[in-house]
C-alpha cells in the first residue's frame, strides 16, 4: 500500500509541529508549507527535518503563503495530497485589531484559496480538508456551554475572518460534495505555544521571576475565562475528523473553564509559590504570600530559594490596560459530546497536567545559560 500524503499549512506553528510528528509516526509522508523568513523559523520542527538528498524522506517543506493562490495551487497540484490540514493563520486575536486586512486575507480568503485549488485541480474526490476553526467564533457567547449548534458572535477581526473560513468550508462541502470539515477547537496550549499567548506568557514569566531574572509580569484582563486543553490531544482530534466517512464539524474542548487569574496562581503553585490577588481592575496585583521550601527546591532549585523568600509580601503580577482588547471574549467553555460520541475522542490532559508540563519545560528553559545571561530572552515589547 502506498503511503498516505498529507499537506499541512502552518507547519511551523504549535499545532503544525505536533501534527507533523503524529502523522509521520502513523506512516504518512508529510508536506508542510512554511513562509520565507530572514531568520530560521523552523525551531518547532527541526527534529523532523531530513536532508533533501535522502531518497526516503517523510517530511518535505515548501515555501508558500496563504495570500498567494498560485503558489498554493501549484503545491497542491504537485503533491496531490490525500489530506490537507489548513492550520496556517495570523492566529493572535489582539494583533488582528492592528492588522485586520492582512488577517482577513490570510485567515479568511486563504481558506478559500485552498478549497478552490482542490476543486480546480479535480481533487475533490481524493483530497480531504481539515479547517482550523476556533471557539473565538462564539465570541459574545449566546449559550453556555458552546456546542456545534450554538450561534456565532465573533468579537475580533481574527474571529470574523475565521467565520468566513468556517462557512466557506461548509459551502464547498455542500456545493461540491467535498470532504471538508471544521474542527471548532477551544484554546489549546503546550510548551510549544507561542510566547505571546496568555498561558505561555505566564509560564515563561513565572519561571523567570522565581529564578530572579525578572521582577514582575504585567497582564491584561485577569477575569476572562478559557477552556484550555493540551495541543497534543487536540491534533489527534484533527486526524480523527479526517478519518470519518463523511465530513462534519466538531467542537473540541475539555468542558472546564478557568480564569486567567487562576491560571497564574496555578503556575506559581507548580513551583511552590502561593500568590494572592488583591485590588480591582487596573489596581489589581498578585502578591507572594508563602513559599513551600520543599516544592520550590525540587522544581526550581535550592540555590534560588533564599533570594526568592525575600520577596514574600511583594507584588509579582500587575495589570496594564494596554493588554486589554477593544472587544473581549469573556467566557469560553465547550461541550465536546459530539466529538466523544462520534469520533471517540477525549482529552487526556487536565489543566493541572497541562500547567505542569509547561512550567517544568519553561523552568528548565530559563535556567539554560543563554537565558540566565539574558541574551536568549526576547522581551515582549508589544502589547499582545
Ligand atoms: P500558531 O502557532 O500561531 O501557528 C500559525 C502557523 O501559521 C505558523 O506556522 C505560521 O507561520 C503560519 N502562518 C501565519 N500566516 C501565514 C501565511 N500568511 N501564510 C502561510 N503560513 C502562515 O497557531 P497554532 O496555535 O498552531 O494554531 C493553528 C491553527 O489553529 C491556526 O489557524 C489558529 O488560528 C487555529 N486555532 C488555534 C487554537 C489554539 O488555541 N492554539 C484554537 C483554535 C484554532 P510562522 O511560523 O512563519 O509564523
Ligand atoms: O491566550 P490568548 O491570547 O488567546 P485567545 O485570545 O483566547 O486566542 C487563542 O485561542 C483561540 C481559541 O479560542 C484561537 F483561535 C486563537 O488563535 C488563539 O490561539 O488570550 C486568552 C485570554 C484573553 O481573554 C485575553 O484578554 O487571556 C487574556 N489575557 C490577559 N492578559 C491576555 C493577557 N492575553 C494575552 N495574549 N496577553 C496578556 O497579557
Amino acid at each position: 500500500m502506498s503511503k498516505k500524503v498529507a499537506l499541512i499549512t502552518g507547519v511551523t506553528g504549535q499545532d503544525g509541529a505536533y501534527l507533523s510528528e503524529f502523522l509521520i509516526k502513523k506512516g504518512y509522508t508529510v508536506h508542510g508549507i512554511k513562509r520565507r523568513s530572514s531568520l530560521f523559523n523552523t525551531d518547532r520542527i527541526d527534529h523532523l527535518y531530513q536532508d533533501p538528498h535522502d531518497d526516503n524522506r517523510n517530511m518535505i517543506l515548501h515555501y508558500g503563503d496563504m495570500t498567494d493562490s498560485m503558489n498554493l495551487t501549484r503545491i497542491i497540484g504537485d503533491i496531490q495530497p490525500d489530506e490537507i490540514y489548513n492550520l496556517a493563520a495570523m492566529s493572535h486575536v489582539k494583533v488582528s485589531f492592528d492588522i485586520p486586512e492582512y488577517t482577513a486575507n490570510a485567515d479568511g480568503i486563504g481558506t478559500l484559496r485552498v478549497l478552490e485549488a482542490v476543486r480546480l485541480l479535480n481533487l475533490t474526490d481524493k483530497t480531504r480538508i481539515y479547517q482550523a476553526s476556533t471557539s473565538e467564533l462564539y465570541g459574545l457567547v449566546q449559550e453556555i456551554p458552546q456546542k456545534e449548534t450554538t450561534p456565532f458572535y465573533p468579537r475580533s477581526p481574527y474571529a470574523v475572518a475565521k467565520l468566513y473560513a468556517y462557512w466557506i468550508t461548509v459551502n464547498y462541502r455542500e456545493a461540491y460534495g467535498m470532504h471538508a470539515s471544521n474542527g471548532i477547537l477551544f484554546n489549546h496550549e503546550s510548551p510549544l505555544r507561542g510566547e505571546t499567548f496568555v498561558t505561555r506568557k505566564v509560564t515563561r514569566a513565572v519561571s523567570r521571576i522565581v529564578l530572579g531574572l525578572q521582577n514582575k509580569v504585567f497582564m491584561g484582563n485577569l477575569s476572562s475565562k478559557r477552556d484550555w486543553g493540551h495541543a497534543k490531544d487536540y491534533i489527534k482530534a484533527m486526524y480523527l475528523i479526517l478519518q470519518q466517512e463523511t465530513a462534519n464539524d466538531y467542537v473540541i474542548s475539555t468542558g472546564v473553564t478557568t480564569t486567567i487569574r487562576d491560571f497564574i496562581k496555578m503556575s506559581f503553585l507548580e513551583v511552590g509559590v502561593d500568590v494572592e490577588f488583591r485590588g480591582v481592575d487596573e489596581e489589581e496585583k498578585g502578591f507572594v504570600v508563602n513559599v513551600n521550601d520543599e516544592i520550590f527546591s525540587k522544581v526550581v532549585g535550592e540555590e534560588y530559594l533564599a533570594a526568592f523568600k525575600n520577596r514574600i509580601g511583594e507584588s509579582v503580577v500587575g495589570v496594564d490596560p494596554a493588554y486589554y482588547r477593544p472587544t473581549e471574549v469573556e467566557l469560553l467553555i465547550g461541550d465536546n459530546t459530539k466529538a466523544r460520541t462520534k469520533l471517540g475522542w477525549e482529552p487526556t490532559y487536565d489543566l493541572k497536567a497541562l500547567c505542569q508540563d509547561m512550567m517544568s519545560h519553561d523552568v528548565e528553559l530559563m535556567k539554560k545559560e543563554e537565558f540566565l545571561k539574558n541574551g536568549g530572552y526576547r522581551v515582549l515589547n508589544y502589547f499582545e
